[in-house]
């Protein structure tokens, strides 16, 4: 059964100024700029309804056919973090020490310092795990598919990161490798595979980040042919 054609009404628009327009671009820029992925947590509560308010913002990513194929699952209790860090840990600790990471990625990673361990499993106030619907089921249980799933789920996490920062607090974009325990503990359903997992929270006091850099301009854009 299709659904129908949508409604059209018309779009809301305001027009900016041009002068305005580039303040603007470059506001978000230099916001989004001070981002970083932290792997040192405090403890510090933090409100769930900024959470919340990070979780609408992602939902307001554009999707395949609208599908919007994105589940995103708070947890703040102790316990679960515990059992979620454990699990991660023993996946990542058969990933680094049991042979799992090939050289060549374990290369890759050393300038970063990461290791099995991941305390910030518990210390984060809060973890919230991505889901992506591979299919979406209707009410009846009838299956129906989803369309360009990863890319609509990576920027829905985009948008979610984005508004993590902006309400000033720090996050990682974790994937403990394979993620399936995920699933399993926090009772998602068969359509579902967990995509990314995010600490949140404050950063610890002293919190260290590696000293990278980001490629310029002229090495991520091109213009015309
Ligand atoms: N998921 C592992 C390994 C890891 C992989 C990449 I690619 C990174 O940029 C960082 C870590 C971990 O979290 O340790």
């Amino acid at each position: 059964m299709s659904p129908g054609p949508h409604r059209f009404v018309p779009l809301e628009f305001e027009r900016v100024p041009e002068a305005e327009m580039l303040r603007r671009a470059r506001e978000l820029r230099e916001l989004l700029q001070r981002r970083r992925s932290v792997r040192d947590f405090s403890p510090e509560p933090v409100p769930r309804e900024v959470i919340e308010e990070a979780i609408r913002t992602a939902g307001t990513a554009p999707s395949g056919a609208n599908r919007q194929p994105w589940r995103f699952v708070a947890v703040s209790d102790p316990d679960l973090k515990h059992q979620i860090r454990v699990a991660a840990e023993k996946e990542e600790r058969e990933n680094y020490e049991g042979g799992r990471f090939p050289p060549e990625w374990l290369e890759a990673l050393a300038p970063l310092g990461t290791d099995w361990r991941k305390p910030f499993l518990e210390t984060a106030p809060w973890l919230v795990v991505c889901f992506k619907e591979e299919w979406g089921v209707l009410p009846g249980g009838r299956k129906i598919k989803n369309y360009y799933v990863n890319e609509s789920v990576g920027i829905a996490c985009g948008l979610f990161i984005a508004s993590i920062h902006a309400a000033g607090l720090v996050t990682l974009t974790h994937t403990p490798n394979p993620m399936r325990f995920l699933s399993e503990l926090l009772g998602r359903p068969d359509n579902e595979r967990p995509y990314i997992l995010f600490p949140i929270g404050y950063p610890a006091p002293g919190a260290t980040v590696p000293d990278i850099t980001r490629k310029p301009l002229d090495a991520i854009a091109q213009w015309n042919r």
